[in-house]
């Protein structure tokens, strides 16, 4: 029989299930990663797992996305997590290193292997050939224990390339181009391989660039083969014997198809306020450009930080316009400051900032008011930025270089381009900030765990009760990300204190929704969450299933839900239920009363409930399709109650 990668992949993975597209498969993970703002959480849920060692052949958890330190917050987090890494066999990676994909595909990432990770821009690892999956912080501290991941088995669309990208065009143009055509919803339970003879000029960053956003498109994950070009970096890694081969068998078959020819994509830009509002950039130029930045888990390496250093090499930065640049690991800077390329941003007029994810997850240079930002990341949800009123641009590294110097949007083909920038034939390797190599995967038993006031508990679940009484607490419309449902940025310190952190649900959303949550849950109400389509975009965070369950929620209906947060609300209790006739959204307004009469019954058989709207005195349907796993773990009150009846 003929394959195609994920096939091949999968399947040697299989732990149970048919590999028929839709059904529940699980599989066995090799390496996990967990970061520091979902990695308090799942270390706390591995430590009640009552394992004595993480049981993957790798697991690494990485600390980059709390590293501002106002308050003792993130540093007992990073102190509570090397703790845990040390006693239980994780290697730890030291704030600074770098972020966790960046650092994951240099040192770590292996083709042919799965990996799980606690962060939804976990497919990253695709671009060397892995199937590397996002989930909730629960699945990745299961799989550390060494139980399988459950996902329903994939449909896979190839995206065929064909020619060569043109000077100035590159990954980030690939994938916005996939992002045009695809869309930011409808396709949840798809996994996208990359082929054709396009493949073999790219190299391994810019393949992570792409799989990287497939987050994005909503997809399970993305991968590309592994080639020569593979072998090549990782050689100049110092890791050639991780290389295998991996590609289709001649005849494989496809779900669907896309063929792109790269020689004729020319720069494009996601607009405000999704990534999946993609146009080309020439509808933009000359627009005034008040902020650029560089860098995060999608556009920082060695390849695309020399390209903008040697575009700016010389120049001054646009008298309005703030830069800031950010190299994903520690790797991509000290080979920048060796070759004197940081001077090319000091002297253009860049702020230089930290290894981290920084101005990303909007925990750092927030725009000003109504501010346009040009960004190289890879969300431009609203408000995540740090600001509600700004315009967030999401565009190519060139792209973003080529308004830097300008102070508006430009195409960067029409800039002096330096020649192409190779991968080196060595990268410059030095792993002294991971920690306890040496003890990977035995862990040191005797070693104390450092709890400090900011390191609270996981909030346990309660059985679900025979009938649901309660009220729809919110209504939203479509495409509602976790930002929405769980704000990062300066609230992020209070990843690992649920009972803080739940009182930002809907901050700007429903300013009102933690106190009528609150009121609800203590009169013995049940909230229900009433949504639009494509609930739950984008992170795998999921505290945003876990303060919504500290709230009192018990249920979501929605006219559809994105697949890492129906994870996570199904661990943590939560039903996510659809509408039957999505038509039945617009009747039900919010504060509505909301009954479900046999509502245990309902999830311990087919899933089917009738809702009764009493305020507006009607009916509806709703249904929900679980496996007998979830069906469990929503009538104990979440996984880790499942857990502890075993
Ligand atoms: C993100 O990019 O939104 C994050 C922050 O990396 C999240 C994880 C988190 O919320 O901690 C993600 O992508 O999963
Ligand atoms: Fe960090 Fe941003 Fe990447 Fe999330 S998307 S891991 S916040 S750099």
């Amino acid at each position: 029989m003929a394959w195609n990668i994920v096939e091949k992949i999968l399947d040697a993975h299989l732990v149970s299930g048919k590999m028929v597209p839709g059904e529940e498969i699980a599989i066995r993970i090799d390496q996990t990663l967990t970061q520091d703002a979902t990695g308090t959480m799942v270390d706390l849920q591995f430590e009640s797992m009552g394992v004595d060692r993480v049981k993957t052949d790798l697991s690494v958890s990485y600390v980059d996305h709390n590293t501002i330190q106002v308050g003792f917050e993130n540093a007992d987090d990073h102190d509570y997590l090397e703790s845990v890494a040390k006693r239980y066999g994780e290697i730890f990676s030291r704030p600074g290193n770098g972020i966790c994909h960046q650092l994951h595909l240099e040192r770590f990432g292996k083709p042919g292997a799965t990996l799980l990770g606690s962060d939804s821009h976990t497919p990253t690892g695709g671009g060397i050939g892995m199937v590397a999956i996002g989930a909730g912080g629960i699945d990745v501290a299961v799989a550390m224990a060494g139980g399988p991941f459950y996902l329903a088995c994939p449909r896979v669309t190839r995206i065929w390339l064909e020619g060569k990208l043109q000077a100035g065009v590159s990954a980030k143009d690939v994938i916005l181009k996939v992002l045009q055509v695809f869309g930011s919803k409808g396709n949840v339970g798809k996994v996208f391989e990359y082929a054709g003879p396009g493949v073999a000029t790219l190299n391994v960053p810019a393949r992570a660039t792409i799989t990287n956003m497939g987050a994005e498109l909503g997809v399970t994950t993305s991968v590309f083969p592994s080639d020569q070009v593979t072998k090549a970096f990782l050689r100049a890694q110092g890791r050639e014997q991780d290389w295998v081969e991996l590609k289709a068998d001649d005849g494989a078959s496809y779900d669907a198809e896309l063929k792109i020819n790269l020689s004729e994509l020319e720069p494009m830009v996601a607009c405000p306020h999704n990534p999946g509002n993609v146009e080309p950039l020439s509808k933009f130029l000359g627009q005034k450009v008040n902020q650029v930045l560089i860098g995060s888990c999608t556009n920082s390496s060695y390849r695309d930080l020399k390209t903008v250093a040697l575009m700016l090499r010389g120049k001054k930065i646009a008298p309005h316009t703030e830069v800031g640049v950010a190299c994903g690991s520690r790797q991509v800077i000290e080979m920048l400051s060796q070759e004197g390329l940081l001077f090319d941003f000091f002297s253009a007029g860049v702020r230089l900032l930290e290894n981290a994810c920084g101005f990303c997850i909007g925990n750092h240079m927030s725009p000003g008011t109504n501010a346009v930002s040009l960004r190289t990341s890879n969300r431009n949800f609203e408000g995540r930025s740090g600001t509600q009123s700004a315009q967030v641009y999401l565009v190519s590294p060139e792209s973003a270089a080529a308004a830097a110097l300008t102070g508006v949007f430009t195409d960067p083909r029409t800039m002096d381009l330096p020649d192409p920038v190779e991968d080196p034939v060595a990268f410059k390797i030095d792993d002294s900030l991971f920690l306890y190599g040496e003890t990977a995967g035995r862990g040191i038993p005797e070693a104390e765990i450092v709890r400090g006031p900011n390191i609270g508990q996981v909030p346990s679940g309660k059985p679900m009760e025979e009938k649901l009484d309660g009220v729809a607490t919110i209504k939203v419309g479509d495409r509602i990300t976790t930002d929405h449902i769980m704000p990062a940025g300066q609230r992020l310190k209070y990843r690992s204190n649920i009972p803080v952190y739940a009182q930002y649900v809907f901050e700007h959303t429903d300013p009102e929704f933690y106190g009528n949550a609150s009121r609800n849950r203590d009169a013995g109400l049940a909230n229900v969450i009433v949504a639009g389509e494509s609930y739950g975009q984008g992170s795998s965070r999921e505290h945003a299933a876990m303060c919504p369950m500290y709230l009192g929620v018990k249920a979501l209906i929605a006219k559809s839900v994105e697949r890492i947060h129906r994870a996570n609300l199904i661990n943590f209790g939560i039903v996510p239920f659809v509408f039957s006739d999505p038509s039945d959204y617009d009747r039900i307004e919010k504060g509505d009363r909301l009954v479900i009469d046999g509502f245990r019954a309902a999830i311990a058989g087919d899933g089917k409930a009738t809702v009764r709207d009493e305020t507006k005195a009607f009916s509806f349907g709703v249904e929900v399709d679980l496996s007998e796993r979830q069906r469990e773990f929503l009538l104990c009150g979440g996984l880790l109650a499942s857990i502890a009846k075993r």
